[in-house]
């Protein structure tokens, strides 16, 4: 027999529903969600807390007419099988298959694409403003997390709302989670509405007197009515004093009260902040046993909720975050920073060996660098470790507050490079931000052990400095027991080529950068088939770049390549190129690394096959570009010799 959601083509079909048809689809969403995720992995914690919520949001707003912002918008994949997108949401994140957010290229119910926190409150007062500018009628929901108010934006849009506009929906979906347990201020003032004992005492009689607001009954929302309501329903004077009115808070998963609130909310005159208790995880044991590892999570066995694991050596996270601790203990000054994301920077570790030098500032990146910036400035050592994606945030604060004051700040990216999620996570800008900066030391490893040793000479060294690595599995070479500093700018050369006359016109250096390395020296390798010498660099530091060796090289042999995991334009090759413009090196660069545009999602063999970044696309152009140079040198030269450089 076919399930209710078999006949969701769209919104209307929602629309169409009794309360009791959606609670069984609330279920047999939950059941869906639950099967795809274990195969695809994905936000599962997330969405199965907010499937009522999404439905009655559907059930009465007009979608796409009426416009839903979603915060982060990981929690999005009910609004995606509500828009006529399940056949995408089965491929959940893989080439080809739905995106893990809101994506505007992908439907038209998605109006604004997000991957980052602390978006969604000031795109929707945006858009509310422009609507009242034109004079149209469409509502504007922004549905936001409780961690969403740990963003300083959130509070920029919240204080801007009255001054804005005279109508604006937020939904405030509190969980009580981030990624982990939420963490701050507003938490603990969020909890403590929820634990008042008015709102014990008055739920019955709040339910109540939903109860008696029928459906599709047009509340007018006089001031009266407003108050009678009010006055069941705990204050909060957070939000009151910034001219917006509360509500809440109320059962995030009983859909019948949420129908009558959004419909409450849509007739009001005034912007509304809507405050509804959700579990996060909700219908599925192991999510609600543990919601962290279930925030985002790899595919899993539905029966034991067991992560689906490889034999893979340990991800460069936790490699991180062993290394760090591990320096801690003989380093008494080194204090780490997260920005709500200890168990994804692989800090957990730390935060349980050393709990009074580690800090979970929320997701305030911003804040989290000019922190770091204050304790660095009192004989500590910070280690900010952020993501590549959402360090982002805080660029102001590198260049003005930590490089210009040249504070000993360690930054420690992760996920630089191309990941899994797509276009919002991708770490692929950090060269290019990071280049222009002064006083700043920026490198990236090849493996483990030289992880070890540059965080262990970013931890001597007397300013900011930064360091890139990627997601996923680290090589699996063995850590030497006691760590080495490294000389600032120098880099190692892995494999020297012949540079003799005898292979003039036939030699290449190719410079592959941290996780690009092996890339390299697999191009290398195929060259050396073709007769073609190959020498292999692995450059250690982006600024300073080394180049003493970038000379040697560049007047011993005809071509350089690099290969790095970051957009091209502004990367390392720019850095490379720029130098070699100096030393008057007048070879071709051949350069891999990821095209001029915003990457999809889709498993990293799928998406550097589809933009070439492979071994054999990189020798393919080595060989053109040896081919070009021989050709121009000919008709440079008419005894047919090859041009020293
Ligand atoms: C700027 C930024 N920093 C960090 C993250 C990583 N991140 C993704 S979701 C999330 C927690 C969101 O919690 P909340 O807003 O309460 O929504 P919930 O997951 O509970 O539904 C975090 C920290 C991010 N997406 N953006």
């Amino acid at each position: 027999m076919g399930t209710i959601l078999d006949t969701i083509r769209g919104p209307a079909d929602v629309k169409r529903l009794s309360i009791e048809e959606l609670e069984t689809l609330a279920q047999e969403i939950r059941e869906e969600l639950i099967t795809v995720l274990s195969e695809t992995g994905g936000h599962l914690g997330p969405n199965l807390g907010i499937i009522e919520v999404t439905l009655a949001m559907h059930y009465v707003f007009d979608s796409p007419k009426d416009r839903f912002l979603m915060d982060v918008s990981h929690q999005s994949y009910v609004h995606k099988l509500l828009t006529g997108r399940r056949a995408l949401v089965k491929r959940m994140r893989k080439f080809g298959g739905a995106c893990g957010f809101l994506y505007r290229f992908e439907s038209e119910h998605d109006h604004h694409g997000a991957g980052h926190a602390g978006t969604a409150l000031s795109v929707a007062l945006g858009m509310a403003t422009a609507r009242d500018m034109r004079g149209s009628k469409e509502n504007i929901i922004a549905l936001f997390g409780d961690a969403a108010l740990t963003c300083g934006v959130s509070f920029e849009a919240l204080n801007n709302i009255t001054h804005c506009t005279k109508k604006f929906i937020g939904i405030l979906n509190d969980n009580k989670w981030s990624i982990s347990k939420n963490v701050g201020a507003i938490s603990n003032y969020l909890n403590k509405i929820i634990t008042h004992p008015y709102y014990n005492s008055l739920h019955k009689k709040t339910t109540d007197v939903l109860q008696k607001l029928h459906l599709g009954d047009v509340i007018k929302l006089e001031k009266k009515a407003e108050a009678a309501v009010k006055g069941l329903i705990v204050p909060s004077s957070l939000f009151e004093e910034m001219g917006l009115h509360y509500f809440g808070p109320i059962d995030g998963h009983n859909i019948k009260d949420l129908i009558r609130m959004f419909q409450f909310a849509k007739d009001a005159e005034w912007p509304v902040i809507l405050h509804v208790l959700t579990t996060k995880g909700k219908g599925y044991e192991p999510a609600l046993a543990r919601p962290e590892p279930f925030h985002g999570c790899g595919p899993y066995d539905i029966k034991t909720g067991e992560f689906k694991t490889s034999n893979a050596p340990d991800a460069w996270n936790k490699v991180f975050g062993n290394l760090i601790t591990k320096l801690a203990e003989t380093n008494q000054k080194l204090v780490a920073i997260t920005g709500a994301m200890s168990s994804g920077t692989g800090l957990s570790g730390f935060a349980k060996a050393h709990p009074k030098r580690f800090y979970d500032v929320g997701i305030a990146e911003e804040h989290a660098a000019l922190f770091a910036a204050g304790i660095s400035t009192m004989g500590f050592k910070p280690v900010l470790a952020i993501y590549s994606t959402f360090l982002q945030r805080a660029y102001d604060m590198i260049i003005h507050d930590i490089c210009l004051n040249n504070l000993p700040v360690m930054i420690c990216m992760d996920r630089s490079g191309c990941v899994d999620d797509g276009p919002t996570h991708h770490g692929v800008f950090d060269i290019a931000y990071m280049n222009p900066v002064p006083n700043l030391i920026q490198m990236q490893p090849k493996d483990e052990d030289e992880f070890q040793d540059m965080l262990f000479t970013m931890s001597l060294h007397n300013g900011p400095s930064a360091i890139r690595y990627p997601r996923g599995p680290a090589p699996g070479v063995k850590i030497k027991e006691t760590p080495k500093q490294l000389e600032i700018g120098k880099a190692e050369v892995i494999k020297h080529g012949e540079y003799s006359d005898k292979f003039k016109g036939k030699r290449v250096a190719i410079w592959g950068l941290g996780n690009m390395l092996p890339m390299a020296l697999e191009t290398a390798k195929l060259l050396e088939k073709d007769g073609i010498s190959a020498a292999v660099i692995n450059p250690r530091f982006i600024r300073p770049l080394d180049t003493g060796t970038l000379e040697f090289l560049g007047r011993n042999v005809d071509c350089i390549a690099t290969l790095e995991d970051h957009v091209l334009r502004g990367g390392f090759n720019s850095i490379v190129l720029d130098e070699m413009h100096k030393l008057n090196l007048q070879i071709p660069l051949v350069t891999t690394g990821w095209p001029d545009e915003y990457i999809e999602w889709g498993s990293i063999p799928e998406l550097r096959n589809k933009h070439h970044l492979t071994a054999e696309a990189t020798a393919r152009k080595i060989r053109e570009a040896l081919k070009v140079k021989k050709a121009v040198d000919q008709d440079r030269n008419p005894l047919g010799e090859f041009a020293t450089v």
